[in-house]
């Protein structure tokens, strides 16, 4: 697919202009504007009232010096993010990132593509996103802790549980999600909603912890159901070994696949026997350490160094899960040449714009992350719910809810891509769909 709509191009080289150097934001803003082109084209309201210049502009954007104090005493200095991008159908929701390669851009395109995601889920969420270039390997407990709470320190004034309600992402879990909470609630003196992905102790949700993961194979379920195909007697690989990739893995046995790869940032393992999660687990949960330990309980499987090789080892399906942009053209290929016909996306923006052009043309199912893993930001959801009313659900209830979302954003997907003249393509049906809702309401805001 191209961008050739002259209008939607004029917005595309503005975007480009004003925000330089922020190549994430310029790719998911092109691939969201190229799949509004049957939209502009069908109703010229979403040209005359300016609604996607508006949406293309973050409402507010935060930069802040997170100052912190390390274990010998030194001072050391990080940059906090919050971009509040959309709050037009409910407060700014998404997940804080820390990562040394965080800058504006990336937080800008995560944010973007929450506005969409977040629609899709049908609950009252805007989009937002976070975090900090802070890069949390090889710190202490205590480092981990003075980082957060400096963090939280500033970043409280900026939100609230009927304002932005930031959760995790990478390197942000349960237990920084604990800290900055702590830090909230000491500096407001108040206990609020205010994050996602608490404790079950104060105010979390069963099956947080789960539902990205398990949200992907839902959705990955119903597409391959769609397609006369399903998880049953599949060969998967997922990259990542994180929380995603960890419940994906956990979900799609289930379904009854064999998961034979999964990675970190050093490398990766190939199992044939089925990698063992419960290592897996031990290895990344408990005792966060590197992939490559996998090899101590199972001596017979493979390490390679790199990531990048995961894409070459053969499959049916695809789930990668670790971060943006982790499969180009040239690991599509190998994918697609292995014969793997199905990738859906985990991690944010997974697959490059030329990976995306090798799934259509071999006619793969591609699943786009912003509606295949959007099971996490919908527990979030629920977990906002549950805070509102001081209520928890069990764990059957949650899940069931997040099944039945999941079968409602693939069926919105496919919907939209049939009735803009795209059937399968749900990329552009994601898209579609997403914007919809969140441009009606802001029409009807009139900002
Ligand atoms: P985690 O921090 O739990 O795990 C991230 C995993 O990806 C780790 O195995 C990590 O390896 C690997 N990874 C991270 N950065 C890179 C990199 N630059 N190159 C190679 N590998 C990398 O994060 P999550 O599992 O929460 O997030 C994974 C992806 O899923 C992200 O794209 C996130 O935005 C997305 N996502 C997360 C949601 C959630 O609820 N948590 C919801 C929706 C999407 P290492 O340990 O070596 O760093
Ligand atoms: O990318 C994402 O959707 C997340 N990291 C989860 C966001 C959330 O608010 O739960």
């Amino acid at each position: 697919m191209e961008l050739t709509n002259a209008y939607l191009l004029g917005i595309q080289k503005k975007v480009e202009e004003k925000n330089p150097a922020e190549a994430e934001f310029h790719q998911a803003a092109k691939e969201v504007l190229m799949s509004l082109q049957p939209v502009v084209e069908k109703d010229p309201k979403y040209m005359e009232s300016g609604v996607i210049e508006r949406l293309v502009e973050p409402e507010r954007q935060i930069m802040f010096r997170v100052p912190w104090v390390d274990d010998s005493g030194k001072i050391q200095v990080n940059r906090g993010f919050r971009v509040q991008f959309n709050s037009a159908i409910g407060p700014y929701k998404g997940g804080l990132r820390f990562h040394p390669t965080v800058n504006l851009g990336v937080i800008k395109f995560l944010g973007f593509e929450q506005i969409f995601k977040n629609s899709l889920t049908t609950l009252p969420m805007g989009g937002g996103k976070g975090g900090s270039d802070f890069d949390p390997k090889g710190k202490s407990e205590g480092e981990i802790m003075r980082f957060c709470q400096s963090f939280m320190t500033e970043l409280y004034r900026h939100i609230g549980p009927d304002t932005d309600v930031p959760a995790g992402d990478i390197n942000v879990g349960g237990r920084e999600i604990g800290y900055l909470f702590g830090q909230y609630k000491r500096i407001t003196n108040t206990f609020a909603g205010v994050l996602t992905g608490k404790g079950l102790t104060f105010g979390g949700s069963l099956a947080r912890t789960e539902a990205t993961g398990y949200g992907l194979c839902y959705f990955t379920e119903n597409m391959l159901n769609a397609n006369g195909k399903s998880f049953k007697g599949q060969t998967v690989v997922i990259s990542g070994s994180g929380n995603v990739a960890i419940y994906a893995h956990q979900k799609a046995t289930e379904l009854g696949a064999k998961v034979v790869a999964m990675c970190d940032s050093n490398g990766y393992i190939y199992d044939k026997n089925g990698v063992d999660l419960a290592a897996i687990k031990q290895i990344k949960e408990v005792e966060r350490k590197r992939i490559k330990e996998y090899l101590t309980y199972h001596p017979d499987a493979e390490y390679h160094e790199g990531c990048k090789g995961i894409w070459t080892i053969p499959c049916d399906i695809a789930l990668p899960s670790a971060t943006q942009n982790e499969i180009d053209e040239e690991s599509a290929k190998a994918l697609a040449a292995n014969g793997c016909y199905c990738v859906s996306e985990g991690s944010n923006m997974s697959s490059t714009p030329g990976a995306i052009e090798v799934y259509f043309a071999n006619k793969m199912l591609y699943g786009p992350a912003k509606a295949a893993n959007a099971g996490g930001v919908a527990v979030s959801g629920l977990e906002m719910s549950q805070n509102s009313e001081r209520l928890s659900w069990s764990f059957e209830k949650v899940d069931k809810k997040l099944q039945a979302i999941m079968k409602d954003i693939f069926e919105n997907c496919d919907e939209k891509s049939k009735m803009y003249g795209m059937p399968g393509n749900y990329m552009a049906g994601a898209n579609i769909a997403g914007f919809l809702k969140v441009a009606d309401a802001m029409i009807a805001q009139g900002n």
